[in-house]
């Protein structure tokens, strides 16, 4: 009887990681090569794709990365054309590359909003549309797709990231319902408050030290009472990788502390004294 640990194997699978340059991205980059794929990513920076794949091979990962607007669909076309020369079939897509805009919506100018959409709707569009054809001619693949707290949830200032989110859930659904005949998978993770980059103006401390309002909130929102890291990502991103989840297609599954779960209590009665104190994850090349 084959050992149920087998079907979380990526051995002879090459996975392609949007926008791991740093954060989410390069942990999941880790974390797929650690399960035995040959992995690769993009991001929009050429520096930063090089200090990338420094730091992967001080790990002893060996991953290819390059150059590639996700909202460039030639650049995309280009990029997918490399790998499959150099690499084969893309088996795998994470849409993890993404930004976000935290400005109110009637302060918004049209060309911010349409960057956040173009990112982190239109770009998991393209590359999907750009891997699809290769999945159906090798019988199948997974496509994941970074969802949020903010594919369910609104909140201020956060109006362009959260139609886009929201936009992606439905976009993880249709790919499901479009492309779940040729054995191709398409889910979505939905992390909670994640210490990266792009979250680290929220819990950045007061010139006097003090406690970021946003950080408190986001605590007494959140069972766990503090913020996830990005390594506690990488077990579902392994699994939803995997033969392991073949029979799970469309669902979002929210990796959050319980956010989604509890109405939250008053921030005022946090025992500021008790919680974990948050640090980047050491595996980020914080943005320069
Ligand atoms: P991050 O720290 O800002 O990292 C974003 C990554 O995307 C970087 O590698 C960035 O690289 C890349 N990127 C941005 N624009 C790109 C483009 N046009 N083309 C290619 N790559 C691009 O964000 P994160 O916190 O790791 O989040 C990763 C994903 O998870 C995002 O989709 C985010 O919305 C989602 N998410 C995050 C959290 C959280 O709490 N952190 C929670 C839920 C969902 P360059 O700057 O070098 O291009
Ligand atoms: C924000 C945060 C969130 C997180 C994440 C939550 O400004 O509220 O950036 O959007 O990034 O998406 O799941």
């Amino acid at each position: 009887m084959a050992n149920v640990l087998d079907s979380f194997s990526l051995k002879g699978k090459t996975a392609w990681v949007t926008g791991a340059s740093y954060g989410l991205g390069m942990a999941y980059a880790e974390a797929l090569a650690q399960a035995g794929a040959t992995v690769v990513f993009n991001s929009s920076n050429e520096e930063r794709v090089s200090k990338a794949i420094a730091q992967y091979r001080a790990l002893g990962l060996d991953i290819y990365g390059a150059v590639c607007d996700v909202t460039d669909e030639n650049d995309v076309r280009a990029f997918v054309s490399d790998i499959e020369d150099r690499f084969g079939t893309i088996d795998i897509l994470i849409n993890n590359a993404g930004i976000i805009r935290r400005i109110p919506m009637t302060e918004m100018s049209l060309e911010e909003w349409n960057r956040v959409i173009d990112v982190d709707l239109t770009g998991p569009f393209i590359c999907s549309k750009a891997v699809i054809p290769g999945m159906i001619k090798k019988g199948g693949g997974k496509i994941i797709n970074a969802c949020s707290m903010m594919s369910e949830f609104g909140r201020e200032t956060v109006s362009a990231y959260a139609a886009a989110k929201g936009g992606l859930k439905m976009l993880t659904r249709n790919i499901c319902s479009e492309y779940g005949q040729y054995n191709i998978q398409c889910n979505g993770i939905g992390p909670g408050y994640i210490a990266t980059p792009q979250t680290a103006p929220l819990r950045a401390k007061g010139e006097d030290g003090s406690m970021n309002p946003f950080d408190r909130f986001i605590r007494s929102k959140t069972p766990a009472q503090r913020w996830g890291h990005a390594d506690e990502l990488k077990g579902l991103a392994v699994f939803l990788s995997s033969p392991a989840s073949d029979f799970i297609n469309g669902q979002i599954i929210y990796i959050d502390g319980g956010i989604s779960a509890y109405i939250g209590q008053d921030p005022g009665n946090l025992d500021v004294s008790k919680l974990q104190d948050e640090d980047e994850d050491n595996s980020v090349i914080v943005k320069d």
